[in-house]
């Protein structure tokens, strides 16, 4: 208001410079006003623009915010759980830390008595192959012990026991020991029962009947078996009045008893079989005992026809007829021999056991065993 009084003051004419001021400012303004409200649009719409892609990041990263914040939790659950798993498993571990520590100390232990086992092992060893060779050693040495004992039992058996002594008195070697003996009994025939007749009285003539000595004998013995070889213990020996001699021992000492006699009687005969007439015969020798508790040992000769020879120098018994020897119906002459016996106070024949003997290796064969005088018949008959 101060200036539009100042300017009604002015002189009439105006300065020009003055009205185009005026519209240049008006038409600035205007264009200002334009540029500025240009501007103010375009920057409008940067701005609503921007606001959009703003808005738009916004609620990507909003979703993006809920994405993680959902692995997150997830995330979470899965540390919460591997935390568990974790302490689980340590401790677990530590209990297992445990047991190996444990199993470690027990087996360094079994380790160490590993160790000393096999030192104990390898020394044992030693001594079982030292003890093994002992013990082979005293094992021969035993079985050769045995061998002796056996040995020794069964010399002393044939000594002492008829059947145990045929072997020694009584085979091929020991009759061809009373050949020369035989030939002079026999005085050159070949002819059987005169023979028969000569030897007999040959025994009889040279040889006295004489007691044997006491000889020892095993009474007792009992064994073991042990891999699969039987040996002898506890062997008891005790001593009888009973010597069975060989035929040679009998002819060299012309002294003998009963067993003594008829061995070398059944040997004579043997000899003369075989090694003079050339033809042998069955020949028996038959232990004897009678009822008044005496045995006795004599010579049966089986004759056929059911019929036998009784051959005894020590009883001085031969069966005969008109006193030369003949044989005699078996059992009629078992009983005529048993008679002769019980008249001598011996008493009767309560049993018999008949053997023949193979000369080749002094083995026999068992023609009866402690059979009574019917018996013993028929065993003899049965084979004549
Ligand atoms: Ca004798």
């Amino acid at each position: 208001m101060t200036c539009k009084n100042n300017i009604s003051n002015l002189p009439a004419t105006p300065p020009p410079k003055q009205t185009i001021g005026r519209s240049t400012f008006l038409v600035t303004l205007f264009v200002s006003i334009l540029i500025i409200g240009a501007v103010f649009f375009v920057m409008n719409s940067q701005l609503t623009q921007q606001r959009a892609e703003f808005n738009a990041n916004y609620a990507s990263l909003q979703s993006s915010k809920d994405v993680l914040q959902s692995n997150y939790i997830a995330l979470n659950t899965n540390y919460t759980s591997l935390q568990s798993n974790y302490y689980t498993l340590s401790s677990n571990h530590a209990i297992l830390q445990s047991n190996y520590n444990t199993t470690q100390t027990q087996k360094n232990a079994l380790q160490s008595n590993y160790d000393s086992l096999g030192v104990s092992y390898t020394n044992l060893m030693s001594d079982y192959y030292f003890l093994n060779g002992s013990y082979v050693d005293t094992l021969d040495s035993y079985r050769s012990l045995n061998e002796s004992a056996s040995l020794i039992m069964n010399v002393l058996n044939s000594y002492t026991l008829v059947t145990d002594s045929f072997e020694r008195t009584l085979d091929d070697a020991a009759i061809r020991k009373t050949s020369s003996e035989t030939v002079a009994a026999v005085g050159g025939t070949t002819n059987f029962w005169p023979a028969m007749q000569k030897i007999y009285n040959y025994v009889r003539t040279n040889v006295d009947y004489v007691h044997d000595i006491e000889m020892p004998y095993p009474s007792l013995w009992q064994w073991q078996t042990f891999e699969n070889e039987t040996y002898f213990t506890n062997i008891n020996i005790s001593t009888t009045q009973n010597y069975i001699q060989s035929p040679e021992l009998t002819l060299d000492i012309l002294q003998g008893d009963c067993d003594d006699m008829a061995i070398l009687n059944y040997a004579m005969i043997k000899y003369f079989m075989i090694y003079v007439s050339g033809s042998e015969y069955d020949l028996y020798l038959a232990q004897i005992s009678f009822s008044g508790g005496d045995a006795h040992l004599a010579i049966i000769l089986p004759v056929t026809g059911d019929r036998i020879t009784i051959i005894d120098p020590a009883g001085n018994y031969l069966t005969e007829s008109y006193s030369t020897i003949d044989a005699q119906s078996t059992l009629i002459e078992l009983q005529a021999y048993s008679s002769y016996w019980n008249s001598h106070g011996y008493g009767s024949i309560t049993s018999m056991s008949i053997y023949n003997i193979t000369v080749v290796d002094g083995d026999y064969n068992t023609i009866i065993e402690d059979g009574n005088l019917n018996q013993v018949a028929n065993a003899i008959n049965n084979i004549t």
